[in-house]
């Protein structure tokens, strides 16, 4: 890195605060054995060496630290670029330093595939000190291939043999720290003697539960886009002639959304569980928002702002129902790429189901059009390319049409839209999610200290200050249950959705009315590296409606 700003070369010199228990020496306390959240018949015969291991709290000991062996250590990025994986890798690395100077970290390179190629880097202190406290995955790189064959295993164990390495950290989300937890039970039963240990990573904010509070990376990415989000919002507040539609990332949880909504209060905030739990269709979500425009437009307001979760479509069933179809009609349909648009579009048609035909036939004519153009490499419609903040945009435009010939709206409709998600996942962490990350690796030091396999390194407590964070390790097994996957019935870590009965989605709810008929944005600003800690230090708000009575 030859050219660097001035904030990175003086957020290189920012150290991570540590929990005061992972400064020094530690003791591991074990717990009592565990069990998987659900079926644990299941887990259990699928995991017979790592089932059931006791949770792993660390406390401070004054012992000296019993002289450690020399370990090495390889690690990967997997998935989604989220921040704060730097900073992992260098707790990881200063903690295993601190354990024994000999010890050495590796790198694989591009995710899962490195292990599996063989294609590595050792970190030295100089790469991991130009990488501390910035954003991006770049040290290493990352990828999206799923570790979860024996035959990529057994090439992976080859090069960990030859460089000696005798544990194994992951940095993903739900399904890497799913396959995380396989090898480790495939190590292990086979005798390989590699600890595998994983961490908690996503920005979509999906992989929580009772033993991990937040993925990494969550905080640093709702701060960049709140902070956007904010800006349109005031923007939207000076020349009052905009509606503004706002795609946020998030595969499939409306955790970004939620939080992005609690950080700027703007007029509309689709939370796709909700919109699933109340079986709405997207005419009704349509009419939800154009009646917002209306009540606004009636009172002089003729601007707002709409956040747009990524994953909305597949929440609304009678879409959800529509692409099913589509994805079984189009899989035995194979020389359905050869037709021209037209004939695409008709032959979808008529072969739908009446329902799902006329799904299909509402939506703009764009939409439907992308839906049978493009499917990715397992032949399935793509989602994602859907724009939907377009799509709303168009329909809202539509309705407000018809309401007006009904004399139930009167004003003036004109839409900008946006998407955003890679702006905010290489962003340099907050000091929340660098303190969180840097402690994570540590943690995972720690853990790889004590001789645990098939753990995720847990930080928690996390609404404290960061001194006052515990630290240990969960099973993986604990976080999982069985899901059908290609249909077959599989192990997995629980993903987390939005709960619309815990406090967070409660508290929005309680708001968003006024929000809706009122103009009532916050403007949160950029994220900020220096200063009094109640501006730099704060975790997201979700956990602290989680974990205050605030
Ligand atoms: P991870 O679950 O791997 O962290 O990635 C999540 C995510 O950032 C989603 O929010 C988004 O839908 C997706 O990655 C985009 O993937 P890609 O980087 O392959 O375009």
């Amino acid at each position: 890195m030859a050219n660097k700003s001035v904030l990175q070369q003086l957020r290189a010199d920012y150290q991570p605060k540590l929990p005061e228990v992972l400064r020094g020496p530690v003791r591991a306390v074990m717990g009592t054995p565990t069990e998987s959240v659900a079926d644990q018949d299941d887990i259990k015969r699928i995991f017979p060496c790592t089932y059931g291991q006791p949770q792993i709290t660390f406390e401070k000991t004054d012992a000296p630290a019993a002289p450690s062996p020399v370990t090495n250590v390889g690690v990967i990025l997997s998935g989604g670029q989220a921040p704060g994986g730097h900073n992992v890798i260098s707790g990881l690395f200063d903690g295993l330093k601190a354990m024994n100077p000999a010890n050495k970290l590796y790198g694989f390179l591009m995710g899962p595939d490195g292990l599996v190629n063989h294609e590595y880097k050792e970190l030295t202190a100089d790469i991991i000190d130009e990488y501390r406290n910035t954003g991006g995955f770049d040290i290493i790189g990352s990828g999206r291939t799923k570790l979860d064959k024996v035959e990529q295993f057994e090439k992976g164990r080859i090069i960990l043999e030859q460089l000696n390495i005798s544990a194994l950290v992951i940095i993903g989300g739900d399904d890497s720290n799913t396959n995380a937890a396989i090898l480790a039970e495939y190590y292990k039963a086979n005798n390989v003697p590699v600890q595998v240990i994983g961490c908690p990573k996503t920005i979509d904010g999906d992989l929580k539960n009772e033993f991990i509070e937040t993925s990494f990376g969550f905080d640093t990415a709702t701060k960049v886009y709140a902070e956007v989000i904010g800006n349109i919002e005031r923007d939207c507040n000076s020349a009052k002639k905009y509606w503004h539609f706002i795609k946020l990332m998030g595969r499939s949880a409306s955790h970004i959304t939620l939080e992005c909504g609690l950080q700027t209060q703007p007029n509309v905030c689709i939370i796709s569980e909700e919109v699933e739990a109340k079986n709405m269709t997207l005419n009704d979500l349509v009419n939800d928002i154009a009646q917002v425009v209306a009540d606004r437009a009636a009172r002089g307001m003729n601007y707002g702002t709409v956040l747009v979760p990524e994953g909305l479509i597949e929440f609304i069933p009678a879409f959800r129902k529509l692409i099913n179809e589509m994805n079984l009609m189009l899989a035995n349909h194979t020389t359905f790429g050869q037709l021209y648009a037209d004939e695409r579009r008709e032959y979808v048609i008529s072969h739908l189901s009446n329902d799902s035909a006329l799904v299909f036939m509402r939506l703009p004519l764009s939409v439907s059009r992308q839906l049978t153009l493009d499917r990715d490499s397992h032949g399935n419609v793509q989602l994602s390319l859907v724009e939907t903040e377009k799509m709303l945009a168009e329909m809202v435009r539509k309705r407000l049409i018809e309401m007006k010939m009904d004399g139930k709206y009167n004003g003036k409709f004109a839409a900008q839209t946006h998407f955003f998600g890679y702006e905010g996942r290489c962003a340099a962490p907050s000091n929340f999610d660098a303190d969180y990350c840097y402690a994570l690796g540590y943690n995972a030091a720690h853990l790889v200290g004590c001789g645990a396999t098939g753990y995720m390194s847990s930080v928690r407590g996390l609404t404290k200050p960061s001194t006052e964070w515990v630290a240990g390790g969960f099973p993986i097994t604990m976080m999982m249950n069985m899901e059908v996957r290609n249909a077959e019935k599989k192990p997995v870590i629980k993903k987390a959705l939005v709960d619309l009965e815990a406090r967070p989605f409660k508290a929005f709810a309680a708001m968003r009315d006024k929000w809706a008929h009122d103009t009532c944005y916050i403007y949160p600003g950029p994220i900020q590296y220096f200063g009094p800690a109640e501006v730099c230090d704060q975790p997201p708000r979700t956990l602290y409606y989680e974990q205050t009575q605030e």
